[in-house]
C-alpha cells in the first residue's frame, strides 16, 4: 500500500453554534487521523468544544449510514439497501406523476433544519425554488436559528464584535448558558471581570454559567420583562435623585414609575429585594452594561414583551452604540449568497405549517402534501408537540429524508438518501455571531456511498430535465467549487472582500472580517459619552396578566428542556461525551420527596399531550416548582421529551414557539 504523510487541511464546524470553529484535520491515505483547533483564528483561537474534538469518532461511527435506504411502510423497520439509480428512479417517478396529477410541484414539500448552516446546504433551498411552485414545511423549530425578533426590528444593535463584551462594566447573561452553548464567549467574560465587570447571570435554572457570575438570578420563568422594567424605574428615579447619573432616553408614556408596589413585583419574580438592590446598585454604577440575550427568553409566549423591556433598559441606561455595550445575541444566519437569496422562489412557494396542517386531518389522497424533502432536520425529535409531528409525517405517501445518521425521523421515512459531513466536501461557512468567515475544504472521500447535498440536487436535477427541461431551471455545474463560485455576488464582495473560493484560499481563510465591524469599531470610539440623546422609546408595558398564574394547579411544575452542554440538539447524543447517556428529570430533592419520589426512581412525567417514563435525579440545579430535561435525541431510552412539550400559546392557543411555556406533573411509577 501506497504511505502518503499526513496532509493538512482547514475544515469549519457547520453546527447551528455561534462559535462556527476552523479546525485544522490531519489526513493520512484518506482518513481522518485527527482533528486540532486553529490558533490562527481570531475568534475561537484554536479552543473546540468537546464535540469538536469528536468528529475524528463521529466521521466514522458505526452508526452512519453508508448506503440510501428505502422501506414501503414508514416506520416499519424494513428497509433494504437500494443503488443511488434506483433512489433517483423512484423520486423522479413520484414527481412526475405529481406534475401530471396537480399541474405543478406544489404538492411537493420540503423542511430544511439547522443541522448544517454552510452555503454548500442552501443548495436544497436553490432546488427548490428551481421547479417552479413548491411548499416549505415551517416548523416552530425552524424559528430558533437565531434571534429572530431582535434581529427583524433592532438590526442597527446588532453591531457588535462580541469579544468587545470584554469592555462592559456589568454584563449581565439573560435566558442563555454560554458555558454551554456559546463556550468562546466565556474567555471574553473573563476578560471583563479581571478587569473588574460583574456577571449576572438571571436564569431560571442555575446553570453551569451561572457558576461563574458574581450574582446569580434564579427568577420565575416568563418575569424577566417585569425585573427589566423594575430596573427601568430604578434608574429613572435614582437620576431625579443624583444627577450624575443621567439616562440617555428618556422613557415615554411609562405607567410604572410611579404607584408600582415594587416588593409585590418582586415576589412575582421571585427575585429577592437584596439580589434587585444589589443588581440595580450595579447597573447605577456601570458605565456601560452588556445584555446577553439567549434563547430562553424566546422560548416563551411573552418574548415581545421581554425582549422589548430590556432593549429599553439598555437604552435608558445609555449601552447602546458603546463599545463593549448592548444586546449581544445571535443573528439568524446571514444570507449573502446568491442561493441563500432564493427570496423570489420562496415568495412563489406556499409556506405550509407543520402544526396547521396536523390539524387538516385530510385523507391521504386529498392531502396537501404528496412528497416530502426532509434535510439538515430532525423533526420529530426536535418540534414540540411530536406526536402530532409524527401523525403528520405518516400521512405523506413518500418522505425522502437526507441525512447521515439513522434519525426517528429516518426511521419514519420511505427513502433515506447518505450525505456528507463537512470532512467530505467544500463548503464556506459565515458565522452567526462574531462576523467570521471562513473556507472548508474537502479532507477526505465520502463514507461509503454517501454524496453531497450539491451532487444529490445535481444529479436529481439532471433527472428531471430530461422528462420536464422547461422546468426545472437548477444550474448545472461541474464541481462542488464551481457550484460554490456561483454563490458570489456585490453583497458578499462588500461585507467580506471576497470573490470567489480562490480568494478565500489564499487568503488561508482566517481574519476575513466583515467590513462593517471594522467599520462599527471606528463608530464606536466617536460615540458620544453619556450624554443624554434627547431620543425618547415606547415603554414597554407590564404585563400584569401573566404574573403569578402558572404553573397550572393540575400541572405544578415547569418544563425546562434546554440544550444539553455535550449535545448539539439531536446531534453527538451516541457518543458519550457525558456521564449521563440516558435521559433523566432533574427535580429539586424537596419536590421529588413530597411526591415520594427517590433520587434514580424511575417516574412519569406527564401533561395533556403525553407521559414519559424516565429516571428522576435530584438536583439542586432547579427551583421547587421547576423539573429539567435536556432536548435531543435519546437512543438509549426511547423516550421524546418533545412529546411533552407545547405548540400552543397557554392564553389563545395559537400556535407558537413557547416551548419553555410547558407544564407537566410528576408522579411516582
Ligand atoms: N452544547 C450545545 N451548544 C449549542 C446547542 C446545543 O444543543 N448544545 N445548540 C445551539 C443552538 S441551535 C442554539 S439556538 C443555542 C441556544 O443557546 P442558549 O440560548 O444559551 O440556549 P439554552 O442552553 O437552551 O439556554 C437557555 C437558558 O434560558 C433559561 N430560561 C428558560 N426560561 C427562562 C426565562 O423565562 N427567563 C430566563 N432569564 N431564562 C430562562 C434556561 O433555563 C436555559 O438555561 O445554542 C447553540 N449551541
Ligand atoms: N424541547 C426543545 N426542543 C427544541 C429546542 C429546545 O430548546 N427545547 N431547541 C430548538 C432549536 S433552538 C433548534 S435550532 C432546533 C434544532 O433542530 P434541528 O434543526 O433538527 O437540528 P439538529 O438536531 O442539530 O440536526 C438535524 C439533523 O441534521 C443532520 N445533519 C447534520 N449535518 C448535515 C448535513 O450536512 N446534511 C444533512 N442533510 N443533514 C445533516 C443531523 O444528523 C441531524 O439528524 O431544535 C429545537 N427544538
Ligand atoms: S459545536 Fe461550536 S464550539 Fe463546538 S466545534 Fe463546533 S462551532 Fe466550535
Ligand atoms: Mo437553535
Amino acid at each position: 500500500m501506497n504511505h502518503h504523510p499526513a496532509r493538512k487541511c482547514q475544515n469549519v464546524c457547520p453546527r447551528n453554534c455561534p462559535s462556527s470553529c476552523t479546525m485544522i484535520s490531519y489526513v493520512e491515505n484518506d482518513r481522518l487521523l485527527r482533528i486540532a483547533g486553529d490558533f490562527n483564528h481570531p475568534y475561537t483561537k484554536g479552543k473546540l468544544c468537546a464535540k469538536g474534538f469528536s468528529y475524528t469518532e463521529k466521521n466514522t461511527h458505526s452508526e452512519r449510514l453508508k448506503y440510501p435506504y428505502y422501506q414501503k411502510i414508514k416506520g416499519s423497520g424494513k428497509f433494504i439497501q437500494i443503488t443511488w439509480e434506483k433512489a433517483f428512479q423512484l423520486i423522479v417517478s413520484e414527481m412526475l406523476n405529481i406534475y401530471k396529477h396537480f399541474g405543478s410541484f406544489l404538492p411537493f414539500a420540503w423542511f430544511k433544519g439547522s443541522g448544517n448552516i454552510g452555503v454548500h446546504h442552501f443548495v436544497a433551498d436553490d432546488f427548490f425554488s428551481s421547479i417552479g411552485e413548491t411548499t416549505r414545511l415551517i416548523g416552530s423549530s425552524s424559528l430558533f436559528s437565531g434571534c429572530q425578533t431582535v434581529e427583524n426590528g433592532h438590526d442597527a444593535l446588532n453591531r457588535f464584535n462580541p469579544s468587545g463584551i470584554k469592555e462592559a462594566a456589568t454584563i449581565i447573561i439573560w435566558g442563555a448558558n454560554p458555558a454551554a452553548t456559546n463556550i468562546h464567549l466565556i474567555p471574553f467574560i473573563f476578560d471583563a471581570k479581571i478587569k473588574g465587570a460583574k456577571i449576572v447571570v438571571i436564569d431560571p435554572l442555575f446553570t453551569q454559567t451561572a457558576e461563574l457570575a458574581d450574582l446569580y438570578i434564579q427568577l420565575r420563568p416568563g418575569s424577566d420583562g417585569t425585573l427589566a422594567c423594575l430596573l427601568i424605574k430604578h434608574l429613572i428615579e435614582q437620576n431625579a435623585v443624583d444627577k450624575s447619573f443621567a439616562p440617555i432616553h428618556s422613557v415615554e408614556n411609562h405607567d410604572f414609575s410611579k404607584n408600582m408596589d415594587v416588593k409585590e413585583y418582586l415576589l412575582n419574580c421571585d427575585v429577592s429585594e437584596e439580589a434587585f438592590n444589589l443588581l440595580a446598585g450595579w447597573l447605577t454604577n456601570a458605565k456601560t452594561a452588556a445584555y446577553v440575550v439567549g434563547t430562553g427568553l424566546q422560548k416563551h409566549a411573552n418574548f415581545e414583551q421581554t425582549i422589548h423591556s430590556i432593549e429599553t433598559l439598555a437604552e435608558v441606561h445609555g449601552d447602546t452604540g458603546k463599545m463593549g455595550g448592548g444586546i449581544y445575541f445571535r443573528r439568524n444566519n446571514t444570507l449573502l449568497f446568491n442561493n441563500q437569496l432564493t427570496k423570489q422562489g420562496v415568495e412563489k412557494n406556499r409556506l405550509l405549517n407543520i402544526h396547521e396542517m396536523s390539524k387538516r386531518n385530510s385523507s391521504p389522497n386529498q392531502h396537501p402534501v404528496q412528497m416530502l424533502w426532509v434535510t439538515c432536520a430532525n423533526p420529530l425529535t426536535q418540534e414540540p408537540n411530536a406526536n402530532e409531528a409524527k401523525r403528520w409525517l405518516k400521512e405523506i405517501p413518500l418522505v425522502v429524508t437526507v441525512d447521515q445518521f439513522m434519525t426517528p425521523t429516518a426511521q419514519m421515512s420511505n427513502l433515506i438518501l447518505p450525505t456528507t459531513t463537512h470532512f467530505e466536501e467544500m463548503d464556506i461557512v459565515a458565522s452567526s455571531w462574531h462576523k467570521e468567515i471562513a473556507l472548508n475544504e474537502r479532507a477526505v472521500s465520502p463514507f461509503y456511498e454517501s454524496r453531497s447535498e450539491w451532487r444529490i440536487m445535481t444529479e436529481l436535477a439532471e433527472r428531471l430535465k430530461q422528462h420536464l427541461p422547461s422546468h426545472c431551471t437548477f444550474p448545472l455545474y461541474p464541481s462542488e467549487e464551481e457550484y460554490l463560485n456561483a454563490q458570489f455576488n456585490e453583497q458578499v464582495f462588500r461585507h467580506y472582500s471576497i470573490r470567489n473560493v480562490l480568494d478565500l484560499k489564499e487568503r488561508r481563510m482566517t481574519g476575513v472580517m466583515a467590513q462593517d465591524v471594522l467599520s462599527d469599531r471606528q463608530a464606536y470610539s466617536e460615540t458620544k459619552d453619556d450624554q443624554p440623546s434627547g431620543k425618547t422609546t415606547e415603554s414597554p408595558s407590564l404585563d400584569k396578566s401573566v404574573l403569578g398564574k402558572y404553573p397550572p394547579k393540575e400541572y405544578p411544575f415547569w418544563l425546562m428542556t434546554p440544550h444539553h452542554p455535550y449535545a448539539f440538539n439531536s446531534q453527538f447524543h451516541f457518543l458519550q461525551l457525558s456521564d449521563e447517556t440516558e435521559a433523566f428529570v432533574g427535580i429539586h430533592p424537596k419536590a421529588a420527596s413530597a411526591l415520594g419520589i427517590k433520587n434514580g426512581d424511575i417516574v412519569k412525567v406527564y401533561n395533556q399531550q403525553a407521559c414519559i417514563e424516565i429516571k428522576a435525579v435530584y438536583s439542586k440545579q432547579v427551583a421547587k416548582d421547576i423539573v429539567l430535561i435536556y432536548q435531543g435525541w435519546y437512543p438509549e431510552s426511547e423516550i421524546n421529551i418533545n412529546e411533552l412539550v407545547t405548540n400552543q400559546h397557554p392564553e389563545s392557543g395559537n400556535e407558537t414557539a413557547a416551548f419553555f411555556d410547558t407544564f407537566v406533573n410528576v408522579r411516582k411509577l
